[in-house]
This record gives structure tokens, C-alpha cells and sequence, in this order.
């Protein structure tokens, strides 16, 4: 156990629960987060890691499609949200484009297909579900993990249909589980400056937790380091944290760092290093009922998503290739976000951990 002799009076009672794994409250996670040197939150974070998954970090095989980067949204943050305006930058794939995106890889070379776009006017329910019967078809092991809840609250509302029977209609072509986007900042001071016209927090929420009964799992999001103070994190980790409570269908948490590239938020700065390493530390610490927490490295970069190991961090998606466009115009880390297995193995070892090719859930492919 850490020693708490050096500790901060006010930070002990805290650090003591964490270490005898007991939860910490919204209040409690405020003053740790605010307060703790980065050194204390670290040592936390990596414990919590070595206990939860030992030395393994996870990563699979996966690709990327974006079938569109026409929005109906205006989300401040994003890249893509001036394009409805201005539809030259604008691309929008066919169903037999993506399959052959999908082709282009032999049987059993990747494990999962990651789509998410941008929310287009012209492509509903019906279009999606075709384009997972057409995946299936070609592909049927390849788990679809699929649509934000943005785009999910989008598709539903103009086909008329509610959550549930969408999902139900979504699972049942095909679809696998959830990514986690789309949540941004739940806290409305922020949500109404950032992102006010899509989906709101209580649809957000209400998307996951109907996908969880229908027992498709899902990822959750928090997009870090703009406008939002302390309190809008905790708030939108104690939501999620709240949620998992009930359902436990959530997989992975995956803090998404702002990157200010080509967007309606240019000016304001980026967080440093130290800010990312405080913000996964304490994710790690604070989300006491999440497996998982993942390091998204096409954003945040291979070196960061490196240090991450040693503070929480033990998922750093997967492969990727080069067909997502959102964070390299967004001004991400990696311009052309590829990895071939050999190099995820290779970053993973050389910062002491143990690599695992996992599947969409969670389960062992390799050990490396
Ligand atoms: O919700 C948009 C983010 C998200 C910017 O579930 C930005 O495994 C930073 O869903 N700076 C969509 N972030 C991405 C997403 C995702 C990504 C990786 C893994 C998973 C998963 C899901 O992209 C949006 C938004 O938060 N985003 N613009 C930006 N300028
Ligand atoms: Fe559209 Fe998503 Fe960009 Fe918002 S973040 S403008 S919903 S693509």
C-alpha cells in the first residue's frame, strides 16, 4: 500500500479508500483530482491497472470507416461540421465502396469494422442496415461495431422508430455493438456551448442503456481539454459511472483529448502532457466499475499512448488504417493513422507491458 506520510491532510481519508478499493465520491474525486500531485494520482492509477488487468494492454485488428463527412450538426469542436455548407470537401460512400474497403482484406486479417460518420441527411436507418446486411454477407465474422448515439438519435427520429426498435432492427442485420462517441460533455453549461442542436445527454444515455438490454455493449467517451472546468469532468465520468452500475454493458472508457485543428474552437490551446497523464490517472481511479481504459492513439499520439501505459491505460485500440479522416483534419497526432501488428507489439513491449490481441469483447486472440 502507498505510504500516505507526505500526503496532503484532505487528500488522505481519499487516498485510503482508493487503496482499500472502496469508491470515491463526486465530491471526494473533485478535491483528488484538483488537489493531488501528479506523482500520487499516477501511483494510484497504475495500481488500480496492475490489479484490474496485470500487465496486459489490449489491442485488436480493426479498420476504420467513415461513410461520410457531411454533418447536419454543428458541433464546434469538429472538423467536419462546416461541410453540409460546403459539400466540395465533402465525400459520401456507397455501401459496395465500403464493402470493397472491406475486402481489400483477406478473411479473418482483421476482427472488426469501426463506422462512424458524420450525421447525413440522405442516409437513414434503412441505408445502414442494408450496408451491415452487405457487410455480413461478405464477411459474417467480422464484428460491426457501429453508430454514435448522435447519429443513432439522428437515424431513429427520421425513420420514426424508437431506440429500442431501431437497435433491435440494427442487431438483428448484423450490428455487434456501440462505439462511444458522441458524448463530448454531459454537464449542459458546456454541452450547450460545444455541441447544443444533436443528441442530448439524457438521449445519449438512454441510447446505451437500451443497447445494454438488448445485450449489445457499447464504449463511452469524454472529449477533454477545452472549455470544460473540473466539475463537467466528474459530473460526466459519475453519469457513466452511474450507468455501468445498471447495466455493466459498457467495455472500455476512452477520454478523447481536443485537438484544435480546422475547427469553430482554433483558439483555444491544446493540454499538455501533464494534463492528459492527471486526466487518465484519474479516470482510472474514479471509474471503479469500467475493465477498461483505452488510450485512443491516432489522437493522442504512439509516444503519449506509450506514457499512458504506466498511468491506467491498458486498451489501445487497434490497427486502425488510414480511413479515418475526423482527427487528422481535426489536427490529430498521427496524419495517417496506420500500425501494423508487429509495430502495436513492439510499442507495447518497449514500455514493459504484455501484449494481447484481443476481439471486439474483450476475449484473448494472442498473447504476445
Ligand atoms: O464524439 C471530434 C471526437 C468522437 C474532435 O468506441 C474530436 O472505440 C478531439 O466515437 N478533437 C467520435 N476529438 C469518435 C469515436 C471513437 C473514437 C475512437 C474509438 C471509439 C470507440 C470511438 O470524435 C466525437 C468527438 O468527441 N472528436 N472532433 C476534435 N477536434
Ligand atoms: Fe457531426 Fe459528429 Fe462532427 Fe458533431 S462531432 S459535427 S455530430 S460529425
Amino acid at each position: 500500500m502507498l505510504s500516505t506520510e507526505h500526503i496532503n491532510k484532505d487528500l488522505k481519508p481519499i487516498v485510503k479508500k482508493v487503496s482499500q478499493q472502496k469508491r470515491i465520491s463526486e465530491k471526494e474525486g473533485l478535491l483528488l483530482y484538483t488537489k493531488a500531485p501528479l506523482a500520487l494520482l499516477g501511483s494510484l492509477a497504475n495500481s488500480i491497472r496492475e490489479r484490474t488487468n496485470g500487465e496486459k494492454v489490449f489491442f485488436n485488428r480493426n479498420i476504420h470507416i467513415e461513410p461520410t463527412n457531411i454533418c447536419v450538426f454543428d458541433c464546434k469542436f469538429c472538423a467536419y461540421s462546416k461541410l453540409l455548407r460546403n459539400k466540395d470537401e465533402g465525400w459520401e460512400y456507397t455501401i459496395n465502396e465500403m464493402c470493397e474497403k472491406i475486402t481489400k482484406y483477406k478473411e479473418g486479417e482483421i476482427t472488426e469494422v469501426h463506422i462512424v460518420g458524420g450525421v447525413h441527411p440522405k442516409m437513414g436507418l434503412k441505408y445502414f442496415i442494408d450496408l451491415i446486411k452487405e457487410i455480413k454477407k461478405i464477411r459474417p465474422k467480422l464484428h460491426i461495431k457501429a453508430f454514435t448515439a448522435v447519429e443513432l438519435e439522428y437515424m431513429c427520429r427520421k425513420a420514426k422508430v424508437s431506440y429500442k426498435e431501431g437497435l433491435e432492427m440494427l442487431k438483428n442485420a448484423g450490428q455487434g455493438s456501440l462505439p462511444g462517441g458522441g458524448a463530448e460533455i454531459f454537464h449542459n453549461d458546456i454541452r450547450s456551448e460545444i455541441c447544443k442542436d444533436k443528441c442530448t445527454t439524457e438521449q445519449w444515455l438512454e441510447i446505451h442503456e437500451e443497447a445494454h438490454k438488448l445485450s449489445m455493449p457499447s464504449n463511452a467517451t469524454m472529449l477533454y481539454g477545452h472549455i470544460e472546468d473540473p466539475i463537467h469532468i466528474i459530473d460526466h465520468m459519475s453519469k457513466l459511472r452511474s450507468l455501468q452500475d445498471k447495466t455493466g454493458g459498457f467495455n472500455t472508457f476512452i477520454p478523447l483529448k481536443y485537438r484544435n485543428g480546422n475547427n469553430q474552437m482554433s483558439h483555444i490551446e491544446e493540454v499538455s502532457l501533464i494534463e492528459d497523464i492527471r486526466l487518465y490517472s484519474f479516470s482510472r481511479i474514479f471509474m471503479d466499475n469500467f475493465k477498461h481504459l483505452k488510450a485512443y492513439w491516432p489522437m493522442i499520439g504512439k509516444k503519449t499512448t506509450q506514457s499512458l501505459l504506466s498511468f491506467g491505460v491498458n486498451d489501445i485500440d487497434g490497427t486502425i488504417d488510414d480511413t479515418t479522416k475526423i482527427y487528422s483534419m481535426a489536427g490529430a497526432e498521427d496524419q495517417n493513422p496506420v500500425m501494423s501488428t508487429e509495430e502495436i507489439v513492439k510499442l507495447i513491449k518497449d514500455a514493459g507491458k504484455t501484449p494481447v490481441e484481443r476481439d471486439t469483447l474483450y476475449n484473448t486472440i494472442k498473447e504476445y
